[in-house]
């Protein structure tokens, strides 16, 4: 038997097989034997597909055990899959959500209420619950959150006022920014104070963020903070303290199919492109807006992107390594794609049954994408003939890749 990484091209034209690979040390893979394509494709290296090759072009009394025949029956499945690779290009993504991990297993009702998810240089997952306002992490590759912060309620007006945590995202330090919409600000946990043995408390970051809803923090660690209907994007310098407007989204309110449910968030999530562009979710319009930032931080004037009904309910937002813009579209159940040419592209959808429960952020690991599900009862996450969303597990993170 030969090595995969033996292979020559005689093996490869002498094959029956339409895929075929060469491995070291480009750690690529041709598609057909007349197809000059080259794509990256880590699956190459899973032990079956080098059983597979091996059994296919070296027969031998090795190939002949049940788990040799299963692997070469498993060859046409594993082209199929590889076929998929070529259509999407050089990072291929698996379409299919799965749940990672469901954040309250006994319910399936509202009693944890996540909407946003980021991640740290590690990979660690991180979410905050708006119900117990606790800060989550979870390992993506052991899926048990733990407790490593938490956002303290306050007294307002004799009130207890939760802080409905949004967005977040980690600064260069390591120190973790959280919107805090019903606080008007933008709070932060310290590096260190991230710790599961002894939860770190929040405390206020930024002020005069009102309705701080998404967060992204740009290359020199100012933070853009989004305020919702307002449609202001605020920006924040990388040491905190007052915010200050930097671009505009003009108001605009969609009722949706219900004829009752208002629409209004103009300005939503942040992600910054390739070229260091602010992007902004128009959750109200269906859009996606694109905002050049001069060197002070200040905005130009927003630019359309995208506008589209497949974006009816963009919420979080985050670029993959080829620049599309992936969009959780939370009132559709649906996690949407737009390329770098304005293209709209679906890429998952499902009923209120999940896994997206009206997904509201998402982040890359990789070329994974974990998904926040807020789970929302409105439009494609509603029971039937009810106004809950009891269907599906509810609060959970969703995984979508490799
Ligand atoms: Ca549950
Ligand atoms: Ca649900």
């Amino acid at each position: 038997m030969l090595p995969v990484s033996e292979l020559t091209l005689t093996d490869i034209k002498r094959s029956k097989v339409p895929l075929v690979a060469i491995s070291r040390p480009e750690r690529r893979v041709v598609i057909g034997r007349n197809d000059r394509r080259r794509i990256d494709c880590d699956l190459i290296f899973s032990g079956l597909l080098k059983r597979c090759l091996r059994a296919a072009h070296a027969p031998s009394p090795l190939c002949e055990t049940p788990e040799m025949r299963a692997a070469t029956t498993g060859l046409l499945a594993l082209s199929a899959t590889f076929a998929g690779c070529a259509a999407l290009g050089p990072a291929p993504i698996s379409p299919t959500p799965s749940i990672l991990v469901d954040l309250d297993p006994a319910s399936v009702d509202r009693t944890v209420i996540v909407e946003s998810i980021t991640a740290d240089r590690n990979g660690l997952l991180y979410l905050p619950d708006r119900v117990s306002g606790n800060i989550l992490r979870i390992d993506p590759k052991s899926p048990k959150p733990v407790v490593v912060a938490r956002i303290e309620p306050r007294q307002v007006n004799g009130q207890t006022v939760a802080a409905n945590g949004g967005s977040l995202a980690f600064n260069a330090q390591g120190d973790l920014l959280i919107a805090a919409s019903a606080f008007n600000e933008v709070v932060s946990v310290r590096a260190a104070d991230l710790d599961p043995a002894k939860p770190g408390v929040a405390s206020t970051f930024a002020t005069g963020t009102q309705g701080a809803n998404g967060l992204a923090i740009d290359r020199s660690g100012t933070v853009y903070v989004s305020g919702g209907a307002n449609g202001t994007v605020y920006r924040v310098p990388a040491a905190g303290g007052a915010a200050q407007p930097a671009a505009q989204i003009e108001r605009f309110t969609r009722t949706l199919p219900d004829g009752r449910t208002q629409q209004a968030i103009v300005a939503n999530g942040l992600a910054f492109d390739a070229s260091g562009a602010l992007l902004v979710a128009d959750t109200a319009r269906g859009a996606l807006w694109k905002v050049a930032l001069g060197a002070d931080g200040t905005g130009a004037k927003p630019v359309l992107v995208a506008q589209n009904a497949l974006l009816e309910g963009a919420d979080g937002l985050a670029v993959d390594r080829r620049g599309d813009v992936w969009v959780a579209v939370n009132e559709l159940n649906a996690i949407v794609k737009v390329t770098p040419a304005g293209q709209v592209q679906q890429v998952a959808r499902n009923d209120v049954a999940g896994p997206l429960e009206f997904p509201s952020g998402l982040v890359f690991v990789g070329d994974a994408a974990y998904v926040s599900n807020f789970d929302t009862p409105r439009r494609h996450n509603l029971d039937a003939g009810a106004n809950t969303a009891r269907g599906g597990i509810g609060a959970s993170v969703a995984r979508i890749g490799r």
